[in-house]
């Protein structure tokens, strides 16, 4: 059953009195790690395919692929190691004793479009030379029409638990992995089409994916990347003609969309609903199999023969699931559907359904419009978190030894203690803050208050406060500076103002002018608004797709001011039209 963990309640603190305002105070101040990182996470990215680097194709710049195919896929680890489903055929039915099923895309009816595709993607990952996604060929491969080499499509099993409860098998029910792609770099990675048709695991879906939502998982898992936080990422979007029938609102109105298909990767695409329905099924000898296969391939500082190894693997995921969600708070990023078969064991973001960034700063932010309870609002994701790692503990159950299982729950009750400290690192950093100071904690929480009274918008006052000088600061000088003239209405604002001056006043040797750099390469100008989605989306559906390839350039580099961007408004208090505007849910 839910129950709200109240260890971490204020979440992003949702402190509804100064009373609570030492909630962000949990660093100590001989940590090392405390010291305000700015934007370490992008070198954390590449830092992750260090290491995996070999010199396995060393080819310059100028060698992409440019014959689709010539690219090759490669299906043998996943169906060489786990038995797959004997019966074949994308009809829905109960699956058990394996991984995966075989399941051949159904091509989406033409005439297909490139709406859009990501050349950092593309080039950086796939090593294809831009050129070919002109080509009508990759409309097909992009689409399910036709198979890269190499490739024997698969949709995976897993099971999971939504909105709290035990839902039993889930699994791909319009995705289909095409195999592992390794790149020059020497890195691994899966790739699926989203929308490409029914599996064993549609249910009773019908394995399409409309344009509406197909536009919003390619912008925005494009743009969390740029953003610096750990996600899954998009090549390409395909449009088609085929009619697909939505109930967009869930209320009965349904509609003719029409179909799409993104290709997405991950370096893998594994859940904590993966491994659950192995765990609840009694599939002992799959579930250790899985789990040393994901160990073995991406947990390389874990040794195979050691035998806390499942323990360490917990201890990893935990660790970074935290790192993970506090992240998507110093962006105001909602997920929407953090259920666990949504939670990648690779803590990256995967999944992108109703999500939202939070605009006007509110902890009970929900971008699901039909999530009533409020589960799922931005401030309660470290709790939901939580519950999503405990089902992961209970998961590895079985294969843990009592006392393991003992040392699980020590590993799990230390999440709190680390998604504050990276919390607190992390705002820390927005506002231009070096070293350690006892009152920090303090100051931020009594801005979050000031905003959430004042309704101020989470990214612009951020940013705005990155652009300010500390003389125009002190001056009250918010000219063109919205957000913080909405801030500064508070009546406690001068107040908050002499001790943010004066902490940063203590930072010798700090310019003014680098704290500003510093912040502004941490607090983005531009984040993937509603309504800058729902405009890109209309003209989308009438296949012109300039605004969507606008937003893709302008949220590949979220941190500097473009003018463009500014032209288009999308730093600029949200129009009107903006605040009626409800999320579609279904997609
Ligand atoms: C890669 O190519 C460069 C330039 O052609 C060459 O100098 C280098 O030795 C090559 N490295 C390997 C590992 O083959
Ligand atoms: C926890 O995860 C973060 C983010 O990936 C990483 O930087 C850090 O080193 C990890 N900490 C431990 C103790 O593994
Ligand atoms: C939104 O929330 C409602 C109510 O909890 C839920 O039934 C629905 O599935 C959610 N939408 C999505 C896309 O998950
Ligand atoms: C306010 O700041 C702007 C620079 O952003 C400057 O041009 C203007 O002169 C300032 N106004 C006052 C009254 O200081
Ligand atoms: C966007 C997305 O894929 N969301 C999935 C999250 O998980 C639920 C099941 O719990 C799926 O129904 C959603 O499709």
């Amino acid at each position: 059953m839910w129950r709200p963990y109240h260890v971490l309640v204020f979440a992003l603190v949702a402190a509804s009195s100064f009373t609570s305002v030492h909630v962000l105070e949990f660093c100590q101040s001989t940590d090392h790690d405390c010291h305000s990182d700015s934007h370490d996470n992008k070198a954390s990215n590449s830092q992750l395919s260090l290491h995996t680097v070999k010199s396995r194709w060393n080819m310059s710049v100028s060698n992409l692929i440019k014959d689709l195919e010539q690219f090759r896929v490669s299906c043998k680890k996943l169906i060489e190691v786990f038995p797959i489903d004997e019966i074949r055929g994308n009809f829905a039915r109960s699956v058990k004793n394996c991984i995966f099923s075989q399941s051949i895309p159904t091509p989406l009816k033409g005439p297909l479009r490139l709406a859009a595709a990501s050349k950092d993607v593309i080039e950086g990952i796939l090593d294809l030379d831009e050129a070919v996604t002109q080509s009508d060929d990759f409309l097909h491969y992009a689409s399910g029409g036709r198979l890269p080499s190499g490739s024997v499509p698969l949709a995976h099993r897993y099971g999971g638990h939504q909105f709290g409860f035990w839902a039993g098998q889930l699994g791909d029910g319009r995705a289909h992995s095409l195999g592992q792609y390794t790149n020059r770099k020497g890195e691994v990675w899966e790739l699926q089409l989203k929308g490409s048709g029914k599996t064993p695991y549609s249910r009773s879906g019908d394995g399409r994916a409309v344009i509406r939502s197909s536009v919003r998982e390619f912008l925005c898992s494009e743009a969390m990347h740029f953003l610096g936080v750990p996600t899954s990422r998009a090549a390409s979007l395909i449009v088609s003609d085929e009619p697909v029938i939505r109930d967009k609102f869930y209320n009965g109105n349904v509609n003719v969309e029409r179909g799409a298909v993104v290709l997405r990767l991950a370096k893998s695409w594994f859940r904590i609903g993966s491994l659950e329905i192995l765990s609840q099924s009694g599939e002992m000898d799959l579930l250790r199999k899985l789990l040393n296969f994901v160990i073995d391939e991406h947990f390389s500082s874990i040794n195979s023969d050691e035998p806390d190894k499942y323990l360490a693997f917990y201890s990893t995921v935990v660790n970074e699931t935290a790192h993970l969600i506090a992240q998507w708070m110093s962006v105001g990023f909602a997920h929407g559907v953090c259920n666990t078969d949504n939670f990648s064991l690779l803590s990256i973001t995967i999944d992108y359904g109703p999500f939202g960034f939070m605009e006007s700063y509110n902890p009970s932010f929900v971008p699901n419009t039909s999530d009533d309870e409020g589960r799922y609002s931005v401030g309660a994701q470290a709790d939901v978190g939580l519950f999503n790692l405990e089902k992961l503990s209970l998961a590895l159950g079985p294969v843990l030894s009592k006392q393991q299982q003992n040392a699980a729950k020590m590993i799990l009750n230390g999440y709190a203690r680390i998604y504050q400290m990276r919390i607190h690192q992390l705002f820390k950093a927005k506002l231009g803050l070096l070293g350690e100071e006892e009152d920090d904690g303090y100051l931020i929480a009594f801005l979050l208050k000031m905003m959430e009274d004042t309704r101020s918008d989470f990214t612009m006052t951020f940013r705005q406060l990155s652009e300010v000088s500390a003389q125009q600061l002190h001056n009250r000088n918010f000219t063109q500076m919205w957000a913080l003239e909405d801030l500064s209405s508070h009546k406690l604002f001068s107040d908050w103002l002499s001790i943010y001056l004066l902490r940063l006043s203590r930072q010798l040797h700090d310019r003014d002018v680098d704290r500003q750099h510093r912040m502004k390469n941490v607090n983005p100008r531009y984040v993937l608004r509603n309504w800058m989605a729902e405009s890109a989306i209309r003209k989308a559906e009438m296949n012109d797709f300039s605004e969507v390839e606008l937003l893709h350039h302008i949220l590949s580099f979220p941190f500097v001011t473009q003018e463009t961007a500014e032209e288009a408004g999308y730093a600029a208090r949200p129009p009107q039209w903006a605040q009626r505007l409800k999320v579609s849910c279904s997609s």
